[in-house]
Order: C-alpha cells, then structure tokens, then sequence
C-alpha cells in the first residue's frame, strides 16, 4: 500500500513533485527585449519575489520590446491554514427546484430581479451565465425559474438606467455584474448605485447583490451591498440568497 504523507495543514506551501517543495510557477511580461538580459532580469525578480533557484523555462518575444516569461522556483513561504477565515454568503443553497417550492410556499407570488453588467464595463457572459434562460455549465439562468420574473438590461447599463428600471419593475432584487477591475473602476461604480437606491428610498426594500471573478463577500458587504458572488457561482447560489434574504426581510 501506498502511504500518503501527511499535510500539516499549520504550514502549507505548493506541491509540485513532492510535498512541500514549494514549487511554483509565475507567468509575466517584462518591457524588455528578448535575450539573455531578460531572461536574467525575469530570474532576478522572482528571486527578489521570494523564490528560491528561479529558473526561466520559457520565454516569448512580443515582438514589440516585450518578453513574457514562464519561471519556476521554490516558494519558502508556508500559511496556517487552520487559521484562515473567509467570509461567505451565509445560506444552504437550495436547488432550482427547492427555490421555487420556496417562492411557492413562502412568497406565494413571482419574484422580479433586475440585472446588468453597469458602468463602462462590456462583460455581459457573466450575468447571462447567471440570468439566461439557457444558464450555465448545467445550471439554468434565473429566466428559467418559473417563480421569477428576470430582466438582463445586459451590459454598459448607467446605475441610473438601472434604478429607473427596478423601481418601474418594482424590483424585489437587483443583481450587478462587475468584471473589469482595473484601476479599481469596479468600487465608485458600486457605491454610486447603493447612493442613488439611497437617494430613491429604496435601499432597504430591495436585496441587493453583485458579482464578477474579482468580488468576494466581503467587500460586496463593505460596499453596502447584502451579498457578493464569486468565480463559480451558479444561479441557484444568488437565488437561494434572494429568495430566503426577502422572508428574512420581510420583503414578500
Ligand atoms: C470574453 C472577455 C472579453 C470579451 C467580452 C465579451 C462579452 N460579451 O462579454 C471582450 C473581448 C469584449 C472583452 C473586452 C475587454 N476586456 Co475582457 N475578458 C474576457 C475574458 C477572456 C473572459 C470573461 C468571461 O466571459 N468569463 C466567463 C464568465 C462566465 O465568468 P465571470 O464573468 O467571472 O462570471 C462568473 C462569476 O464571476 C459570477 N458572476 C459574474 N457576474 C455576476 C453577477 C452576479 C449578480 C452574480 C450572482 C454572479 C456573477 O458568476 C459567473 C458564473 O460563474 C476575460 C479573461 C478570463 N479568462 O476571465 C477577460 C478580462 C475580463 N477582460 C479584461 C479586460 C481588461 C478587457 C478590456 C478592458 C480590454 C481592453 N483594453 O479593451 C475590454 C473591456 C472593455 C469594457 N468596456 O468593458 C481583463 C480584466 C482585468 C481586470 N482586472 O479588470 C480580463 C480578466 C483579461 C485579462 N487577464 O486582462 N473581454
């Protein structure tokens, strides 16, 4: 029999052959030519990122003064993973089909969310993933849930158009989408929308939640918003959250 070696979950570090070898590999581009220079500036940084025997194993010229790099090296550094802490969307997701006995027995009428990818941002695969009818990697939009009645105003949706929409709906929930992050583009955006829901009355009688690859619960709830989704999120995840967010509310 194989043994396994055991993880000492106090002191976690990558795994790339063996056990704790602390492999890893960092993939980046630096504004410099091609060549031996560069490849030597790429090791010197990863030394200086804190890895251990960096070594380039590929390189790429960009053909306009740029390299990209692929480097591995063997990171020193380990985390307590039993300390680790993260906030999450406190709910047991229930299935499509538990939601709508949900609505059915708790709302007893349909539930209308409005969603949109707002601001400058064009990314609309991420709030089609969680609003089409279609869905996403097996798990139908909210435009499939029969208790519910989803608008997608799609992507570039100004938070004014967004406000005029959910209160002429008379939204129960309005779901944001924030994919780009740039220059932290995605924070005044979110906060503009909780100011004018602000503005409107209308803050605490809608659940307001947003999503996107780079928001996570906590600064979701830092923003003012009731929930925030991540990478992997699926429909019934926002619509568990809507749906037991409005009993608990007193919404319905
Ligand atoms: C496809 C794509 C595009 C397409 C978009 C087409 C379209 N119709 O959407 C096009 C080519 C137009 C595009 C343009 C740009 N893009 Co682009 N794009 C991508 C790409 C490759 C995939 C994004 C995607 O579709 N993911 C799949 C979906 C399903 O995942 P998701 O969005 O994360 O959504 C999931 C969760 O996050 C969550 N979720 C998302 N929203 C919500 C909302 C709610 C309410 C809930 C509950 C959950 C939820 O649920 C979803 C399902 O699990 C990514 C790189 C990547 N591999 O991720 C770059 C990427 C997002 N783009 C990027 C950039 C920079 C741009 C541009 C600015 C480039 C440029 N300089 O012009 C422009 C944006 C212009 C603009 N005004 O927005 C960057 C963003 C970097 C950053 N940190 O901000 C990325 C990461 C690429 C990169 N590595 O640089 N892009």
């Amino acid at each position: 029999m194989v043994e396994v070696a055991k993880v000492d979950l106090t002191n976690v570090k990558p795994y790339g052959d063996t056990l704790n070898d602390g492999m890893v590999q960092l993939g980046f581009t630096l504004p410099v030519p091609a060549g031996d220079e560069a490849g030597e500036a790429a090791r010197q940084l990863a030394k200086k990122m804190g890895l251990d025997e960096p070594s380039v194993v590929y390189y790429k010229d960009l053909g306009v003064g740029y390299t990209y790099f692929v480097v591995y090296g063997k990171c020193a550094h380990t985390v307590d993973y039993t300390k680790i802490e993260v906030p999450k969307v406190d709910v047991d997701v229930m299935s499509k089909e538990g939601v709508e006995e949900y609505i059915k027995d708790h709302i007893k009428r349909k539930v209308v969310i409005v969603g949109a990818c707002t601001g400058t941002d064009a990314h609309t695969v991420g709030i089609d993933a969680i609003m089409n009818m279609k869905g996403y990697a097996g798990h139908y939009g909210l435009e499939r849930y029969e208790g519910m009645e989803a608008y997608n105003l799609g992507s570039q949706v100004p938070n004014e158009e967004l406000v005029a929409k959910a209160i002429e709906l008379n939204a129960d929930a309005i779901l944001v989408s924030q994919v780009v992050t740039q220059k932290d583009v995605h924070i005044p955006n979110l906060t503009q929308l909780v100011e004018l829901l602000e503005a409107e009355g209308i803050r605490d009688k809608v659940v307001l939640t947003c999503g996107g690859p780079r928001i996570s619960h906590e600064l979701a709830k830092e923003l003012g918003y009731d929930a925030g989704f991540g990478t992997g999120s699926f429909a019934e995840d926002v619509a568990t959250f809507v749906v037991t967010e409005m009993v608990n509310r007193n919404l319905v």
